[in-house]
Formats: C-alpha cells, structure tokens, sequence
C-alpha cells in the first residue's frame, strides 16, 4: 500500500510538471530563410500573447500583427499569429505560432521574448510531440510514423511513414486487440463457470474457435518477408570482392561522387563506406567494403571481418572480380549474391560478350559505365520485389523491430492459450493477457515507459 501511495504521488508531481511549464522552440530549419516558424505551448500562451501582440487574435484564426518584445515593447517584426486554445490542438495544450521573417537577428530576438515570461523554457527535442501523446491527441505507432515521415528520402518511404502516421498500423492493432479482449472475456466467464465443467469447456472451446483466424492475421503479418522493415531502412546492398576489384570506383559511378579512395594499391578500402541512393523511389544503401584476401596486416583483417559482417546484414550481395574467376566466400554462402565481372573497358570486345554469355554474369566498367545502367536496373528489381511495391499491393504494417517484437510475443501468446492445457484456465486467461499486453506495447497503451526515451529523441527540436 504505501509504495501504491509513492507512485501515485511521483504522478501527480509529473503532471503538475507537464502542465505548467510553457515550452517554445523554433519549429522550421535553422538559418536564414524567408519565414520562421516558432511554436509555444502550454498554459502561459493567453499570457504570452497579451504581452506580444495586439490584439490577441482569435482562437484558430489567422492574425496579422506587430509582435512586441514582452518587456521593452519594442517591435521585433510584423508576422502571422494563430492561437489553437487547448484541447484543440496538436499538443492538447494552449498553442501559439508565430511565423516570423526568417532572418537569424529575429529568431534570437524571439526566442530572447519568449524566455522571458517566467515559466517558460526552450524545448527538447521531440517534445511537443511528446506532450501530445500524453494528451492522447496521437499513439505510439503514430508517433514513430511521424518520425519516418520527417526522415523519409524517397517516395515509398513516405507513402509508408505516411499511412503509419495516419494510424494504419494503430487501426489494425486495436482492431486485434479488442479481439483478444472478447477471447479474454470468454475465457474469464469459463473460469466463473469452473465448477459447472461443461459451460466451462464451451467457453473455451468458443474463446478458441475465435482465436483461430485471429492467430493466422497475425502470423500473416509477421510473414511480409521484412517489406515494411526494409522500406523503412533501405535495401541495403554490399559490394564484395578480392582487393582492387574495383569496388570503390563502383560506389563512386554510382553515387555519381568522390565518396570512397580509389587507388591501384590493393587493400586500399579498410572502413565500410555507405551511400544511400535513391531508386525509383525505392532507398538503397550499397556498402564499399575492404577486398577479401590472406593478409597479416591486423587493421586489414579487421576491414575484412567488417566486409563479411556489412555482407551477412546486406539483402544482396554483389560479388566483383576482375577475372570471374574468384569465388565468394564461404561465410556467405546462404545471401543472394550477384557476381559481377569489372573493368569491362580493359578485355576485348568479342570475349566479353562471349563470356558474358557463358557464365551468364553482368560486365561492367565504371571507368566508361557501360553496363552500369543494366545493373542499376537489375538492383532496383531485386529491391522492388524485396519491398513487394507493385502500386496497390497493401502495405505492410510492420515497419520495425519494435512491432515485429511485440506481434511476435502476443504470437507466441495466443499459441499457448490454443495448444496448452484446456483444465488449466488461469494459466489460459494469463496467455491471453499477456497477448493483449504485448499488443497495447505497440501503441503505447499499456507502459512503455522503456521505450518512450529513444522514441521521442529522434525529433529535432521544435517538433
Ligand atoms: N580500366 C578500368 N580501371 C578500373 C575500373 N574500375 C576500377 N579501376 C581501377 O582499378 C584500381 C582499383 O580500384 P578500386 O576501386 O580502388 O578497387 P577496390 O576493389 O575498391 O580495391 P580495395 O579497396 O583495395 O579492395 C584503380 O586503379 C582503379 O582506377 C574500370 O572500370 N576500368
Ligand atoms: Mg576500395
């Protein structure tokens, strides 16, 4: 009882925290560019704006005002104002923009106004987002699709981190989740009835049958083969090879930049150099890696191993030699390898075809960049079927670890509650709540206090 007591107390405490202190940050880019976006939220906003503006505008309605330094009075700039009075607004609080000229002298007078008012502070990073989550105005698996959104480079990124933070994923977790609260009221009423054994066993034969397709959705999703995941992060590409194979001029062709040295010494690659690429809105990340040979030389063996760890990660491998005649190593025998020939400038024309014909393998030289459009072609394939894009082909909802995590233990849940001991129905009950937990992790329904810190800091300040 009296750690029940300390707890509730430790709440209370948090909440009068969140609630009277007025957090603002600049919300738009830094530097110079032609508007500023500052934004205040928090109780102190009716405050802010009596001493800034005159008149205070209307609640949710665009004004257009001298903004005064809050203590001297002197004009800062003439600017838009809007006011979003809580609850209706992105935090859930009273909210304030100002969209100022976007010249570094205003933004410093600015922020200088708004920390002058007694409980107002600058923001954290992601901390408006923040207060709205805690306000209910959006969930977990929102926010982190806001996040992708912010960071999304290409197209298929966005339409994913869009939809996500549009609350695909929450629509379809709450849709099992309240699911799983019938199969849990079933399987309760089977317990109240554990003396009378037939209406007993009917429960849970009915919590069963209706945990079935529910089971299979789940287990579908978890079968996806990594389409959301690997959108999120980019098809991630290796390139492999035998020293001086020409791997680094090939990142080089195809980040069309000086990214990686290039040089006819072999060995000259020690560190994994990644660039990302945008294809056909699809993200790509191709690796450079060291060349695979004996060596003695302790910092390029432990390139080597990077080479090797940076290939098991990749979903394709693209295997360069000069020759053709080496082979990829052993340790990554089990990922999908693409074996490349290079410096197709330097072999003779009629050989090149007639080998390129026998073994079937791509010719490419990035010295002149034949054949580098065809192996552009043939990654973007490899991607596109990777991702599964086809247009209408419906997203994946897993986009990271973290869901794939949960869906997994509420899985893992559920098959207990099908296959375990039917005379056992507490431990049955408790595999059921346990599912329905793992699930609420993903919205953030249930504690996930674990979690929240790494989730938020991805925000820059000011969202
Ligand atoms: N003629 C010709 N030379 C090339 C081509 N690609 C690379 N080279 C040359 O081959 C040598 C090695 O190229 P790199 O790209 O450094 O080879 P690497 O595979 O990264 O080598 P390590 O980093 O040492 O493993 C350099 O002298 C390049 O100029 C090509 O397509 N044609
Ligand atoms: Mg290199």
């Amino acid at each position: 009882l009296h750690v029940a007591v300390a707890i509730r107390d430790d709440d209370a405490y948090a909440e009068r925290m969140t609630t009277t202190t007025t957090i603002f940050a600049v919300s738009s880019g830094a530097g110079r560019a032609g508007v500023a976006v500052l934004r205040v939220s928090g109780p102190a906003v009716p405050e802010v704006l009596r001493a800034m503006v005159s008149p205070v505008p209307t609640v949710r309605q665009v004004a257009f005002r001298t903004i005064r330094h809050p203590v001297t009075q002197q004009p800062i700039d003439r600017a838009v104002v809007f006011w979003f009075a809580a609850p209706l607004s992105e935090t859930g609080e009273d909210v304030a923009e100002f969209q100022v000229h976007g010249g570094p002298a205003i933004v410093r007078a600015m922020l200088d106004a708004l920390g002058s008012f007694p409980d107002t502070r600058l923001a954290e990073p992601g901390e408006f987002i923040r207060r709205a989550f805690e306000n209910g105005k959006v969930d977990l698996a929102e926010v982190e699709g806001l996040a992708d959104l912010v960071e999304a480079e290409t197209e298929g990124q966005r339409r994913q981190a869009l939809a996500q933070a549009g609350g695909s994923l929450s629509r379809l977790t709450e849709s099992w989740r309240s699911q799983l609260i019938d199969i849990a009221a079933l399987t309760e009423a089977g317990i109240d009835f554990s003396d009378e054994g037939d209406v007993s066993s009917t429960a849970l034969a009915a919590a069963r049958a209706r945990a079935i397709p529910l089971l299979a959705d789940i287990q579908a999703h978890l079968d996806d083969g990594h389409r959301g995941e690997i959108l999120r992060s980019g098809f991630r590409v290796a390139l492999l090879g035998p020293p001086n194979a020409g791997k680094s001029s090939l990142l080089n062709a195809l980040a069309q930049r000086d990214v990686a040295i290039v040089s006819d010494e072999a060995g000259t690659t020690r560190d994994v150099i990644d660039v990302r690429l945008d294809l056909e809105g699809l993200p790509i990340t191709i690796s450079d890696t060291a060349g695979m040979r004996q060596t003695s030389g302790m910092v390029e063996r432990e390139g080597i191993r990077r080479s090797l760890a940076a290939a098991r990660d990749a979903n394709l491998v693209l295997w360069l030699s000069e020759t053709g005649d080496d082979l990829p190593p052993h340790e990554i025998a089990d990922r999908p390898v693409l074996s490349i020939r290079t410096k197709a400038d330097l072999f003779d024309a009629v050989r090149v075809s007639r080998e390129s014909k026998v073994n079937g393998g791509l010719a490419i030289s990035s010295t002149t960049g034949a054949g580098l459009d065809v192996l552009l072609s043939q990654l973007a394939e490899r991607a596109r079927s990777a991702i599964g894009v086809s247009g209408q082909i419906d997203a994946p909802v897993v986009t990271q670890a973290r869901h794939r995590h949960s869906l997994e233990l509420a899985r893992d849940a559920l098959s207990s509650f099908m296959a375990g001991n039917p005379l056992e129905l507490e431990l049955r009950a408790e595999d059921v709540r346990r599912a329905v937990y793992a699930l609420g992790r993903i919205t953030g329904r249930v504690d996930v206090e674990d979690v929240l810190g790494q989730i938020f800091s991805r925000f820059c300040i000011g969202k």
